[in-house]
């Protein structure tokens, strides 16, 4: 079944979820790659509108939609927790789950579609593109706060909602098998591409083998952590919410460094095809090492501290390498917009990877300045 097929039931998720007041009209929304996300609004009684976020789970990446939803219930019920004994807005600052009508959490239509839904965040615009180094800085606050205030959260109870999410040997493994199969016979014009990858085999073991041997630690993180997931208050410019759960799970802390520096302080969009203006923005690097440090108040380990920079490289390294591979089998995983988007965007990783392996010294004395 097509996305768009998956979501022609949505009628019946708007009813059997329970909304407060009278049904106005619903949009498409974000630009996220995985889910399918809509604004609902209802209007009540005394005029005011509710705004709602409404989503069609990709269950064909998520494969147990029950499991993700006690994850996401679990983790947003700590962090309201935490955020009402420093008397935060638990309406904003986490993620709030809206209930069915019989009181799950999430409703599966008579396709087989699943969807949950979640009170809209106003007055927060979460963005694509790195405007201002502020913004940067205040997602990099929000995301190292995000894993200081989960520290204590039992992980234990967390499922693995996509199994080896970050294991970058694995996903390799995955890209080599990619290559031999060639489903749609686009090996032959990627062989660049594949060469890039094969002669970093072995950097791409370096964080796995550190997990092993007990040299960092494993940690609850967000697994996820790109700027447009995190909302940024409109008036004051602060992080407001870390949004997009799917992937909370025990991981890096390196990790989630990595993925947003990968992002964020890219000099173009993460799908530029004018490889000229792909680059590692040394200065917006810096805001975000400074940033995340002063959210995860000193919890980091002299590890991975050490290895914040090797983050963000493994993290380019392997998400070009899972668009490369999403390409060379289809396009099935991450939602395109053109044809070759993947390989566009595959090349616009591996070109920062390139900058990076170059400004790693430099990246390094950052983290020294703010350690
Ligand atoms: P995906 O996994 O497809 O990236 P997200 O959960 O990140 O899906 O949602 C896509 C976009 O929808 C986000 O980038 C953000 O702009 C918007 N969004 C999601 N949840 C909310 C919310 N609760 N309030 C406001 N905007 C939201
Ligand atoms: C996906 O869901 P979204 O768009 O925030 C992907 C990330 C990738 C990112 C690349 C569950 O993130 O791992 O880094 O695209 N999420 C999943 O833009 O695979
Ligand atoms: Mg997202």
């Amino acid at each position: 079944m097509t996305r768009e097929e998956y979501c022609s039931r949505i009628g019946e998720a708007i009813e059997a979820i329970d909304f407060q007041g009278e049904y106005v009209d619903h949009v498409r929304y974000g630009s996220g790659h995985i889910n399918d996300t809509f604004l609902i609004r209802f209007q009540q009684v005394d005029g005011m509108m509710n705004k709602y976020i409404l989503q069609r789970m990709n269950h064909e990446i998520f494969k147990n939609p029950d499991q993700l939803m006690r994850n996401i219930c679990n983790v947003t019920a700590f962090l309201r927790g935490r955020i009402a004994e420093t008397h935060g807005d638990v309406d904003r600052e986490t993620m709030n789950v809206i209930d069915t009508k019989e009181g799950g959490s999430y409703y599966k239509d008579t396709i087989g579609a699943y969807w949950r839904a979640y009170l809209f965040i106003d007055d927060a615009i979460s963005y694509d593109q790195v405007n201002k180094p502020e913004d940067f800085y205040e997602s990099a606050v929000s995301f190292g706060r995000f894993q200081h205030l989960l520290k204590d959260f039992n992980a234990d109870s967390l499922f693995e909602t996509i199994p080896d999410f970050h294991n970058t040997p694995m996903r390799f493994k995955a890209f080599v098998k990619a290559t031999e199969e060639d489903v749609c016979r686009r090996a032959a014009g990627v062989q660049k591409e594949i060469e890039f990858l094969l002669q970093r085999e072995q950097v791409m073991k370096v964080c796995m083998e550190h997990l092993k041997t007990g040299k960092l630690p494993l940690r609850v993180t967000h697994n996820d952590t790109k700027m447009n997931n995190i909302l940024i208050d409109k008036t004051t410019g602060k992080g407001v919410c870390v949004i997009d759960l799917d992937t909370v799970m025990p991981g890096l802390s390196i990790f989630d460094f990595g993925d947003s520096i990968r992002f964020g302080a890219n000099t173009a969009t993460e799908d530029e095809t004018d490889l000229s203006k792909v680059s590692l923005n040394i200065e917006l690097f810096e805001q975000f090492t400074k940033g995340f440090l002063v959210g995860c108040q000193g919890s980091l380990t002299e590890t991975e501290l050490d290895m914040l920079p090797m983050g963000a490289l493994l993290m380019t390294l392997e998400c070009g390498m899972r668009f490369l591979t999403d390409y060379l089998q289809g396009d099935h995983y991450f939602r395109i917009h053109r044809e070759g988007h993947n390989l566009d965007r595959c090349r616009t990783q591996f070109t920062l990877v390139e900058d990076m392996e170059h400004k790693l010294d430099q990246m390094n004395r950052i983290v020294d300045r703010y350690r």
